[in-house]
């Protein structure tokens, strides 16, 4: 038979099963060796990255719904994903993500409010990336970041920066997109690039099952980890509500980018369980069956479970909650008190040298401003 059909979606591969028992298998062995040595100290601030981001994530969604925001992307269910891939990278590492990777910048050491910021329409970008970890800023254009990424990560190749064996010389760029994305001709076409030159570029897909309302289904009836074997770009499916198996598969993924092996690319299976943002209304096209079949695979209560059985107990757990209630106490408070830029500010950083057109629309702004008098 010349004609075949693709293969059906291969299991993903985990460390802890949905009730927080960590698991060994032949898919996981090489996983496992990275995170058996984990004390308890890392594992709780894991926990505590995924616990703020929880907490933000419904204060922003919270001040949305209050008029503070003008739109919130949330970020719940998520979390493990975005947690265990941003603790697997270096200080020197770059990160590229879409628009609901709140817990990559958090981690990275992006301010809360400086991602509000963006929501409330007060920044175009909201933080430098050389400030913040490398985390470069939002982007809404799907799937656009991945062509960025492939960029930066052709410059790191071609600046000396990959297999060199110094750990602290090497580097790697990860870039963050969903299902949705891949539909997009650039998500293929950075794929290319990558493959073609080699970059160490690390393709982390959170394929949340839906791109609006949009199943993911309808857009690729083959598993999307098969998609970039077809481009030569080694790839892996992982339990993306497991924080374990995401920080051990991307960490041998960036190794191998670092050390000059090439892209590689990760299917992290998640779910959005929220609204894909607060404008949309996920009621009207998906079940409540499915809502909640996921909502029992929580990766926060998943990984408690886990830590409890390594002898964490309720003290440690309230101090986590008692900071991210801090965390989100703070954003409630600073979010109102967030000053608005000044109106030329849009012109900022359009190019990085003086431009004519930029100066003659700033000054056509200003003479327009001026024409309604002095304000009082
Ligand atoms: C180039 C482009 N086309 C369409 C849109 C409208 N749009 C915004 S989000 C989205 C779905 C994205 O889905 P996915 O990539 O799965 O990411 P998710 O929102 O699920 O994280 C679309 C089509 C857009 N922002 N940019
Ligand atoms: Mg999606």
């Amino acid at each position: 038979m010349p004609f075949r059909a693709a293969d059906p979606a291969t299991t993903p591969i985990r460390l802890l099963e949905p009730n927080g028992v960590l698991v060994e298998n032949e898919d996981n062995a090489e996983f496992h060796a990275i995170v058996d040595s984990f004390d308890t100290t890392m594992l709780l601030s894991m926990h505590r990255d995924m616990v703020r981001t929880r907490r933000f994530d419904h204060a922003a969604a919270n001040l949305q719904r209050q008029g503070q925001l003008g739109l919130w992307v949330p970020s719940h269910g998520q979390e493990a994903a975005q947690v265990g891939s941003a603790h697997a990278l270096r200080p020197q590492d770059h990160l590229f993500p879409s628009y609901r990777e709140h817990a990559v910048a958090l981690v990275r050491g992006v301010e809360p409010l400086e991602i509000i910021g963006v929501f409330r329409g007060l920044a175009h970008g909201g933080w430098n990336p050389d400030e913040r970890g490398n985390v470069h800023i939002y982007t809404l254009v799907i799937g656009s970041q991945t062509l960025h990424a492939a960029g930066y990560a052709t410059g790191q190749q071609l600046d000396g920066a990959v297999g060199t064996g110094d750990p602290a010389r090497d580097e790697c760029t990860v870039v963050y997109f969903g299902d949705g994305a891949t539909s997009q001709g650039d998500v293929s076409e950075a794929m290319v690039f990558a493959r073609s030159s080699d970059a160490p570029l690390v393709f982390f897909l959170q394929n949340n099952r839906w791109a609006i309302s949009v199943p993911v289904a309808v857009q690729s009836p083959t598993p999307l980890v098969d998609r970039p074997r077809g481009f030569g770009i080694p790839s892996a499916r992982i339990d993306g509500n497991d924080v374990l198996v995401s920080y051990a598969a991307t960490r041998i993924a960036a190794e191998a980018a670092r050390a000059g092996s090439g892209p590689r690319f990760i299917e992290a299976d998640t779910y959005r369980i929220g609204a894909h943002t607060s404008s949309d209304d996920p009621t009207r096209y998906r079940g409540d069956d499915e809502l909640e079949a996921w909502v029992r695979r929580d990766p926060i209560l998943r990984f408690e479970a886990f830590l409890r059985s390594r002898g964490v107990g309720d003290a440690e757990f309230a101090a986590i909650d008692a900071e991210a209630d801090e965390l989100a106490h703070e954003v409630r408070a600073g979010t109102p008190a967030l000053v608005d830029p000044p109106l030329e500010a849009m012109f900022d950083h359009v190019y990085r040298d003086p431009h004519p057109r930029i100066d003659e629309q700033r000054a056509w702004l200003q003479q327009y401003e001026a024409s309604f008098g002095a304000s009082s």
